[in-house]
């Protein structure tokens, strides 16, 4: 463990802590919230904004209940996990100036967190987590599994990574008796036998509108839900970068994600997302490949603009696979 590591690791288990996940929270970090929690046993989940399907589903098998309010118990340490400032934790209420930080998006230099963990060569939140808790030689089943299930998430099921994503989730697995196959139940359910998500696929491809930029394709589609299921449809038809919105009332939700090629050509979607959220209104941020905006106004218009931002980058680069 390195000095922060070191730092982070005192202050969890002295506690008590409070995990704050970001809006939507997806399994990497509801994954680190469940792990820490259930290792130190001395805290409280709280989502102030929403939890994603499967993150729910985690916290149901594991009995944890997490948290709405966003509630501030004097000495309770704050932590927010898979998230650095506002903007990517989608809410306002941190008390920055005290809260300790473990995140792997790349640092926007927003954060103020005094103790803070923000490492972007890392593919997962959990991995950090791993690192963290000490990569102890026993740890419990549900520890992995909360571990397990945000790694393989954000690796895309092991797509991508490095050496030190699966030295991380090697040792996982060894020190809480886990096999893969234990780990999909966590993504058990939800994609393919849920009716409502195959016909978000459906219809995301049945409104999908696309643009050619000599080689790349950008695809656009409307959704009433699982806008991330309708932009993998849409890649899985042979989109280079998808993005899908929803509308609600008076707020939109777009997700944006983009394959290897354009990602190895410069794409970076959180990037692009965050900078039309600083010109336009609303909540942007996320990974190369894999990142949202939403906020108040127009679903279609921030479509529009979402899908020109990424037709004038894709314009003049090469798509080929990269021998990095
Ligand atoms: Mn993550």
């Amino acid at each position: 463990m390195n000095g922060e590591t070191i730092n982070i690791n005192a202050a969890l288990a002295r506690g008590p802590n409070a995990f704050y996940l970001h809006s939507n929270a997806d399994l990497d970090c509801v994954g680190s919230a469940a792990a820490l929690s259930l290792y130190f046993n001395n805290a409280t989940i709280i989502a102030p904004s929403g939890i994603s399907h499967l993150g729910k589903r985690l916290l149901e098998n594991l009995k944890i209940q997490a948290e709405e309010q966003l509630m501030s118990q004097e000495g309770t340490q704050q932590v927010v996990l898979d998230a650095q400032d506002d903007s990517s934790i989608g809410y306002s209420g941190i008390d920055w100036a005290r809260a300790i930080v473990i995140d792997h998006h790349r640092n926007s230099g927003r954060c103020k967190a005094p103790v803070a963990i923000i490492d972007e060569t890392a593919t997962s939140c959990c991995e950090l987590v791993w690192e963290a808790i000490g990569r102890p030689e026993k740890v419990d089943r549900n520890v992995g599994m909360s571990l397990m299930a945000g790694l393989i998430a954000d690796t895309g099921h092991l797509k991508r990574g490095g050496w030190k994503t699966l030295e991380a989730a090697s040792e996982i697995l060894k020190s809480s008796g886990l096999s893969l196959e234990d780990i999909q139940t966590a993504f058990e359910s939800a994609d393919d036998q849920d009716m409502s998500r195959r016909i978000s696929r459906l219809k995301g491809a049945q409104r999908m509108k696309f643009e050619r930029i000599g080689e790349w394709i950008v695809a656009v589609t409307e959704t009433g839900a699982f806008e991330a299921a309708a932009c993998h449809a849409l890649l899985s038809l042979g989109a280079d970068v998808a993005f899908a919105a929803s509308q609600k009332e008076e707020d939109f939700r777009i997700t944006g994600r983009a394959n290897r090629l354009a990602t190895n050509a410069g794409i970076h979607l959180g990037e692009m997302l965050n900078r039309i959220a600083c010109e336009c209104g609303g909540e942007g941020g996320g990974h190369d490949g894999a990142a949202g905006i939403s906020g108040h106004g127009d679903a279609e218009a921030f479509l529009g603009i979402c899908s020109q931002t990424a037709v004038s980058a894709l314009k003049g680069k090469t798509r080929e696979i990269s021998s990095e």
